[in-house]
């Protein structure tokens, strides 16, 4: 292993917990020493490799708790490969993943995890860890929980949504809830009430009622609260904890606000597409409302106040993006005429950093909880602190040198994530990464990916560190 040395200078370095002007010292792919930036401490460090962070910010690099690089969904696959999404994740400020490995239905979680350990292993640019899903809860596979557990696999996504490809009943549930309050995985819901949700899926349709703007409405609120109630009660019945991706609104949060005020240990995840999207952008003319058909969906932009509010009480403590791209041309158009048929997802992996940092110009979080929210709390609940999601002594040298006051423009045009649209096309920007270090390496200098797939490496993680 290299002992290279790199010395970053000059920079505010900002981590969860401090913000303070401090040079850092990384030796091979570690983290060696913080000192104020002019102190002797400080000026005495000989590196072969100096970065000069002045008027910068140094943070640690992003963790994306929630990815879909070539998901296999609605008869095509997100359209980023763990290559091209894990080098857009890196341009954009990211540099862990964690994605999710997926459970057939007739199969085993072996055969699913092999599966995706071949489709990330030698091409991924930054490191990745893996969730696992389970679609067909058995016996057999009540067991492979305990091994995937000591494999570093600790969390297990389930869907409350989706009837006959990823749908587990309330026994399921259960059943998984009882083995991870015992083998101390983390149960990751996804909330939504699929069978009532298809009921109206299915009238919508025989009304005429086919475009884009309709998965919006029949992907009711209420269908999502009533399913986070559910999956919290059946949590507490179990004594497992729990945490729910994507929250969308304001119902669903109350829910979850309700638990943690009786202190269950239930958190919440949401992501930039419902802080920053709205039923407005489904609702766009010419089957343009696809580019913004997710699940859960975007919902009216009253409940983006709310969702911030969440992020600031901590009633949410995740932003992750659930990066699922699928392109315009060809992929989301297989739901012309029938809005069911629209593969689920949007692209952000490159986004998220950036788009948080503008909400710290907004004034709806502060600098420090931009990273807890994006990179201390995942790293956290997830097995990976602190070796990812903070820069101290010993930790893994991911460290990204964010310029506050570079201004540019998000769009398809110059993204580097493989599709051919961008959620945010057009939005005037002020802030991204210049140069990232993934434990050590620059694999972007000067905002241009130097990277190589390979460069990556899988990530076996600890149970979660939630209680901590
Ligand atoms: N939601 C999406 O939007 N895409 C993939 C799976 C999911 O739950
Ligand atoms: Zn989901
Ligand atoms: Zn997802």
């Amino acid at each position: 292993m290299s002992h290279e040395r790199t010395v970053i200078r000059g920079g505010l370095v900002i981590t969860a917990a401090d913000e303070v002007h401090a040079d850092v010292l990384v030796e091979g792919e570690r983290v060696v020493a913080l000192a104020a930036t002019g102190s002797p401490a400080a000026q005495a460090w000989e590196a072969e490799r100096v970065i000069d962070a002045t008027d910068c910010y140094v943070i640690p690099g992003g963790v994306d708790a929630h990815t879909h690089m070539e998901l296999p969904f609605g008869g095509t696959a997100a359209s980023d490969t763990f290559e091209t999404g894990t080098r857009a994740a890196a341009v954009g400020g990211t540099t862990t993943i964690v994605d999710f490995a997926v459970q057939s239905v007739g199969h085993s979680l072996r055969e699913g995890l092999d599966a995706w350990h071949a489709k990330a292993q030698g091409r991924c640019a930054i490191d990745y860890g893996f969730h696992m899903i389970m679609s067909d809860v058995t016996e057999h596979v009540l067991k492979e929980m305990d091994v995937l557990v000591e494999e570093g696999v600790t969390s297990f996504k389930l869907f409350m949504a989706y009837p006959g490809v990823f749908y587990s009943d309330d026994g399921r549930i259960l059943r998984a809830m009882q083995r991870s309050a015992a083998n101390g995985g983390l149960i990751m819901m996804h909330a939504e009430n699929g069978i009532a949700i298809d009921v109206l899926v299915e009238q919508a349709l025989a009304a005429g009622h086919t475009d884009p703007r309709y998965h919006g409405e029949v992907r009711r609120e209420l269908l999502e609260a009533e399913a986070t109630h559910r999956a919290i009660q059946l949590a507490r019945v179990a004594g497992a904890p729990l945490y729910v991706v994507h929250v969308s609104c304001e119902q669903a949060v109350n829910e979850l606000a309700q638990a943690r005020d009786l202190g269950l240990n239930v958190f919440g995840e949401t992501c930039p597409q419902y802080l920053f999207l709205s039923t407005d952008n489904l609702a766009e003319p010419d089957f343009e409302g696809a580019k913004y058909v997710c699940s859960t969906p975007l919902r009216p932009k009253e409940h983006q106040a709310v969702l911030w509010r969440a992020l600031r009480t901590n009633d949410l403590s995740v932003v992750s993006t659930d990066h699922c791209p699928f392109c315009f041309v060809g992929q989301k158009e297989l739901g012309r005429g029938d809005f069911s048929k629209i593969p689920n997802g949007l692209p952000g992996v490159e986004n998220r950093m950036d788009l948080l940092h503008q909400a710290v110009l907004d004034g709806h979080i502060s600098r420090r909880r931009w990273i807890e929210l994006a990179c201390a709390t995942p790293a956290r609940m997830f097995g990976l602190y602190p070796r990812k999601g903070t820069i101290a002594p010993g930790s893994d040298a991911d460290i990204v040198i964010f310029d506050p006051h570079e201004r540019y423009v998000m769009s398809a045009a110059t993204h580097h994530m493989n599709v051919d649209y961008s959620a945010y096309e057009g939005r005037q920007m002020t802030g991204r990464a210049r140069t990232v270090l993934s434990r050590g390496t620059p694999v972007v200098d000067a905002g241009r990916y130097v990277g190589h797939a390979g460069h990556g490496t899988f990530l076996p993680r600890s149970t979660s560190q939630y209680l901590i």
